[in-house]
């Protein structure tokens, strides 16, 4: 059965009337145009993306669509459906670090183009998520992805894929103050239906490899935990510096050139690096794992690769809460082929690879295992690998 704000192209499109329709109500006048950029499921390769390693998301069906017309007058409007009240500034005003909340994203992604030359006079800009937010689904990463597009677009300008890539990583990074890598931003923007993004984050290069795993009678469970997360709350930048001083201690440019194991752990007086080094090159030999099985159909054998990557994220690198170990547990004892934390941690969602017919059971499992930790109840769905940004019209 497919969500209620499913894959299916029908659906894609009356999303973006709404999105056109609501832009109207608000503003007094028709958009120029929809732009649309889906929130992602991080497959495998965790923790990798800043250390130039590998990574395998797919794109959600839920989606963020943004609606927009130019201005000629130097205002920037922003309105959020999913928010209570809206912002106005001009153009030229924000700096990095003065606004907060969902809008530092569409106001980083002007102050971005602007800063690289792109002409950007004002904007009317509305959104219509479907998107959880907080949840590790990277709608940040969905916003600032449509925001670039369209801002550069209704002035004029055709970035390319991989350009729009790089500029919202620069919202998160130079405006927003999160020292991300390229998964969120690249998974949203280059994902395929019905496959995963297998990308080489030091060279950009991608492969998109078949990934339907209703057509293998499985499904990706999608257990959102409901434990916030805060990634900008210095627990991400701490691993990001980390990852930077091991590097620098092994005298390479980034650790995703340790080809030996041992030696590097070797090298390094701190337990606290070793574990995050031994996360980072485990990790990235688990994505290439992970694709050689799907390259070849073997989807099932896929499952424990997922579980090995969560026991490395919760031991060596440190980045779960007992509601996402509990998930785990609860749909690894309840029949599932694999399961594991998703996106930046400290919260968020745990994914499973589960056969169709333990879907249920698997849900209950953790739904029972929250109840006796009293823990908030999850939220779950199952996740389709849809398509990646465009725009609409
Ligand atoms: C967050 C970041 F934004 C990504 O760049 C990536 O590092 C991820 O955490 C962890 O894999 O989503």
């Amino acid at each position: 059965e497919a969500p209620a704000d499913g894959p299916s192209p029908v659906n894609a499109d009356r999303r973006a009337e709404q999105a056109a329709d609501a832009f109207t109500r608000h503003f007094g006048y028709a958009p120029e145009g929809v732009w649309a950029a889906p929130g992602r499921i991080n497959l495998i390769g965790e923790h990798t993306d800043y250390s130039d390693g590998f990574v395998l998301p797919f794109a959600l069906p839920h989606t963020l669509h943004a609606a927009a017309a130019a201005r000629a007058d130097g205002r920037v409007r922003l309105r959020s459906l999913q928010a209570p009240e809206g912002i106005e500034f001009d153009v030229t005003e924000p700096a990095p670090g003065t606004v907060e909340g969902w809008a530092a994203y569409p106001a980083g992604a002007l102050w971005v183009l602007r800063q690289e030359g792109y002409r950007v006079d004002g904007l009317d800009l509305l959104v219509d998520s479907t998107i959880p937010s907080g949840a590790g689904l990277s709608s940040s990463a969905a916003l600032s992805c449509a925001a670039v597009m369209a801002g550069a677009a209704l002035h004029g300008a055709e970035p390319s894929a991989s350009q729009v890539i790089r500029m919202a990583r620069r919202v998160e990074n130079d405006f927003v103050g999160m020292p991300c890598g390229v998964l969120d931003q690249s998974a949203s923007m280059l994902s395929a239906q019905g496959h995963a993004l297998f990308m080489d984050t030091r060279t950009m290069e991608t492969e998109q490899v078949p990934f339907a795993p209703d057509r293998q009678g499985m499904t990706v469970l999608v257990v959102d935990t409901r434990a916030p997360h805060r990634l900008v709350e210095g627990h991400y930048a701490d691993r990001h510096r980390a990852c930077q001083e091991a590097a620098k201690a092994l005298g390479v440019a980034a650790l995703r050139d340790v080809t030996d194991l041992e030696a590097a752990l070797a090298a390094l007086a701190s337990p606290e690096l070793r574990r995050r080094v031994r996360h980072v090159v485990t990790e990235n030999a688990r994505v290439l794992d992970t694709v050689d099985h799907l390259r070849a159909g073997r989807l099932r054998e896929v499952g424990p690769l997922l579980t090995a990557s969560h026991m490395s994220l919760r031991d060596d690198y440190e980045v779960t809460v007992p509601e996402v170990d509990t998930a785990v547990r609860a749909l690894l004892a309840a029949g599932a082929l694999g399961a594991r934390i998703t996106g930046g941690g400290f919260g968020g969602c745990v994914i499973a690879l589960v056969e169709r017919e333990q879907v249920e059971e698997c849900g209950w499992a953790v739904e029972e295992a929250y109840r006796e930790e009293g823990f908030t109840a999850p939220s779950l769905f199952e996740a389709t690998p849809s398509a990646g940004a465009r725009r609409m019209w």
